[in-house]
């Protein structure tokens, strides 16, 4: 096994999603989490300037989707088959186009109610048709791929988690989402880590 050091700032966040698979696999790693006072003078070492970064016994691994995918393979959470870890990674690369569009209207738009107005439409022209096709796609599954966890149920059941705390009543429309998230909340691994987890760490 390498050694592992995960670096992100002080929040969940775009290194929640491995954290959470290092927890399912019970992987061993160092949680490197930066203050926001101290990142100026972290920026210029980083590979990226970007975090989260991995490093792999020294060596540095950027980009929060590659780093789950390769810690995902650790942690026994990929398909064997081909084409069913290529749908995985269909729907890690969808959930997080919506998620960071998502994000930047939330986060990055100052005025409330162009705020509104913008997640509104996006909740329309996104949101709704993504949640509904994953909804029925769903339907009569116990996970995202028939009956074996992978890293993709551990990506929405995190996802939903940030976007039902922002958006209360976003998943109403969609119990087998909801069914899934609260499935993977339930694993004893994940319960246990967000339940250790600060109740003010930043999402
Ligand atoms: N595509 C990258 C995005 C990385 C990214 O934008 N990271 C932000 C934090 S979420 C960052 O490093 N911000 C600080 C900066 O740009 O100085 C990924 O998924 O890892």
């Amino acid at each position: 096994m390498p050694e592992l050091t995960l670096i992100y700032f002080n929040a969940r966040g775009r290194a929640e999603l491995a954290r959470w698979i290092m927890a399912y696999g019970d992987i061993k790693y160092t949680d490197d989490r930066i203050e926001r006072e101290n990142w100026p003078a972290r920026k210029p070492n980083i590979f990226t300037g970007k975090v989260p970064v991995l490093m792999v016994d020294g060596k540095p691994l950027p980009e929060s989707i590659a780093i789950a995918r390769y810690l995902a393979r650790m942690a026994d959470l990929v398909p064997q088959d081909s084409y069913e870890a290529a749908r995985v990674d269909a729907i890690a690369d969808r959930l997080n186009s919506a998620m960071t569009e998502t994000h930047g209207i939330l986060y990055k738009t100052e005025d409330e109610k162009e705020k509104t107005e913008k997640f509104d439409k996006h909740k329309e022209e996104v949101i709704k048709p993504f949640f509904s096709q994953l909804n029925k796609h769903l339907e009569g599954r116990q996970w995202f791929i028939t009956n074996k966890t992978t890293w993709a149920d551990l990506f929405i059941g995190m996802s939903m988690t940030w976007l039902r705390m922002k958006s209360p009543g976003i998943l109403d429309n969609y119990p087998n989402i909801t069914a899934l998230v609260d499935k993977v909340l339930a694993i004893p691994k994940i319960k246990e880590w967000n339940d250790k987890q600060p109740k003010d760490l930043p999402f």
